[in-house]
């Protein structure tokens, strides 16, 4: 089992089953552990497929995807929902409660590591405000818990289960400008040496990223630092000018 995190794509190429033009082609980064990398790229670009490779939903046509060099394709389902925790661009909540929900990746979680687990995630207020708190019942097309909320569950989910490598899908741009940096700072700390992926289209969530890879039309065609990138790169400067 990985124990470090850190994420290999190898020339990467893959398409959906039955189209026609690869989603992907030629993908290669190294993410590293105790660092962020964040992906940006217009819509369609690839992002959300590039990680679903890595929580392993779909394996490449060719090229490798390894977590300290293991092939993510060698790893069960146990060892891979220990090791990755996706927070997806559609966060999904399984019928229950909210506590069975953020126990999901680690059943035997304290109460204590749930609350922790949320207020880092901004979502103990409102989860403290429900009549019956973790007990709260909820389901995937429930009304008591909004979108918003939604996301901040699932990032708790996450933090709770404690992976070695954190998918961040597009989490934070739904949320206002205050909850979002207030969420980020936390982050940080809740996740200090885990590799930490994280898609994004605000500006201010990439910007103190270790490194950040430029996506467009399935490639990775820039990466480096904001400034490196400003001064570098034409698509990188487009998104951040637009
Ligand atoms: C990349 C297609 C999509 C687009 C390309 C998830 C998914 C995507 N696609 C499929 O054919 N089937 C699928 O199940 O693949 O899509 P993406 O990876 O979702 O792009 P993105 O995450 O960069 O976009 P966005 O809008 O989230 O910023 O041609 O049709
Ligand atoms: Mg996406």
């Amino acid at each position: 089992v990985p124990t470090a995190g850190r994420v290999e794509f190898r020339d990467v190429t893959f398409g959906y089953p039955g189209a026609e033009r690869p989603v992907l082609d030629g993908v290669s980064f190294v993410a590293e552990p105790g660092q962020t990398t964040a992906i940006i790229g217009s819509t369609g670009a690839g992002k959300t497929t590039l990680l679903s490779l890595v929580s392993r939903q779909y394996d490449p046509q060719q090229g490798s995807v390894a977590i300290d060099g293991v092939s993510v394709s060698d790893l069960g389902r146990h060892e891979m929902a220990s090791v990755v925790g996706l927070i997806p661009q559609k966060p999904y909540l399984f019928s229950g409660t909210i506590g069975s929900n953020l126990r999901f990746g680690r059943p035997e979680a304290t109460d204590a590591e749930l609350w922790e687990a949320l207020r880092v995630a901004q979502g103990a207020d409102f989860v403290r405000e429900k009549t019956h708190g973790l007990d709260e019942r909820v389901s995937q097309g429930g009304t008591n818990v909004s979108g918003g909320q939604r996301q901040r569950l699932c990032i708790a989910r996450a933090l709770v289960a404690r992976p070695r490598v954190y998918l961040f899908d597009d989490s934070f741009s739904a949320l206002d400008v205050a909850t979002d940096a207030r969420l980020r700072e936390g982050l940080g700390e809740a996740t200090a040496g885990a590799t930490v992926i994280i898609v994004a289209q605000r500006v201010s969530t990439i910007r103190s990223a270790d490194q950040i890879l430029v996506m467009d039309g399935g490639a990775v065609v820039g990466r480096g630092t904001h400034d490196e990138l400003l001064e570098s790169n034409e698509t990188y400067r487009e998104i951040v000018e637009s």
